[in-house]
């Protein structure tokens, strides 16, 4: 058998050089272990005289006691090593420059649609919505559009297959709202449509708002009067408003809206091509016809809807002279509402 002292300045020079935590472990079953070195040293002290022992077992449990010590060292060594090695990878340059938070703004449109929510709750609409790809019965013969009229040509909407198209307007929103609720009703469809159009001023997708009051004894001077409310409520200033005659399948009268050109006041500018006016809307008297498509009495009700384009009134109140802008989201303009 090898001798203590000999086991122990192996061991003292096998535990320096171990460089990491299993190998230790495995180092301690070695030598402390059940069947460890200095175990099987001490089952050896039963072939001694009896009057060697004490002394025999003394030693070799002080063997055991110095192996240990230096186990337990080296484990907290390799274990402060291991946390410096860490901090030195996971090491943080408080010289470099923060990151920055990019703020975001609301879309000039979305804030337009926030305008009509506040504006239009005020007044008692409900806000109601229908989906995007809609069938010729809602939005086109239902509103007393005439199989022929040239909305519905190809050049104008665009078509799927089996009779679905892209809603040209929201309209097709209020012939489902007046098939679910039995008058009185009020309500605002907001949301986008579809036209094939593309230039300076129009877009393949826009928005549109459309309102709709059906009751008994509704007038056109109540239409008057809401759309007036609803102008100076939207462009925050006591605009001008003026009605021209006009013509739409769904509405009877029918008339277009202007309203004073807010950036000359009416003096006549670039802006309003030296009118003084500004188109914003149409509107109307629903067709007789439109109101008993849907089943709704019209010698007993009647009603008044308009229409506007959310993208073009948005231009006019913020002043923006391309309507593309409002698609292209460059930031820097974004940034300016
Ligand atoms: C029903 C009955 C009638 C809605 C109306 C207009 C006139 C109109 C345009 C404004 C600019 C569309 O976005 S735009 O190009 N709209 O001129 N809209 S009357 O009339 C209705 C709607 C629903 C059931």
């Amino acid at each position: 058998m090898q001798s203590l002292e000999e086991i122990l300045e192996q061991a003292k020079s096998a535990i320096q050089s171990i460089s990491d935590l299993k190998s230790l472990d495995q180092y301690r079953v070695q030598y402390l272990g059940k069947k460890g070195q200095l175990t099987e040293y001490l089952k050896t002290l039963g072939q001694l005289p009896p009057e060697e022992r004490p002394a025999a077992g003394q030693k070799i449990n002080a063997a055991k006691e110095a192996i240990q010590a230096l186990i337990e060292q080296r484990d907290t060594e390799l274990k402060k090593l291991q946390i410096e090695s860490q901090l030195a990878a996971e090491s943080i340059d408080v010289t470099l420059p923060g990151r920055c938070l990019e703020f975001g703004s609301i879309h000039p449109i979305t804030q337009t649609f926030a305008e009509m929510r506040r504006i239009f709750s005020q007044f008692g609409f409900i806000f109601m919505e229908g989906p995007e790809m809609e069938d010729d019965y809602h939005n086109f013969s239902a509103l007393n559009v005439p199989p022929l009229h040239p909305a519905r040509a190809m050049q104008d909407t665009f078509y799927f297959a089996d009779n679905l198209l892209l809603r040209a307007h929201t309209s097709s929103v209020q012939i489902r709202a007046m098939k679910k609720i039995a008058p009185p009703l009020r309500v605002v469809a907001m949301g986008r449509v579809y036209r094939r159009d593309f230039d300076m001023t129009h877009t393949p997708m826009f928005h549109q708002m459309e309102c709709l009051v059906v009751d008994e004894g509704v007038t056109f001077a109540n239409l008057k009067s809401l759309l007036l409310e609803f102008l100076r409520e939207f462009f925050a200033t006591d605009v001008a408003i003026r009605l021209r005659p006009s013509y739409f399948p769904f509405t009877e009268p029918s008339a277009e809206v202007d309203i004073g050109c807010l950036n000359c006041g009416g003096k006549g500018c670039r802006i309003c091509k030296n009118t003084g006016w500004l188109e914003v809307l149409g509107c109307g008297m629903v067709h007789p016809n439109v109101l008993k498509g849907v089943g709704i009495d019209s010698e007993r009700y009647s009603g008044f809807a308009f229409g506007v384009g959310m993208d073009r009134l948005t231009l006019l109140k913020y002043g923006i002279s391309d309507l593309r802008a409002l698609f292209e989201n460059d930031l820097r303009f974004l940034r300016q509402f």
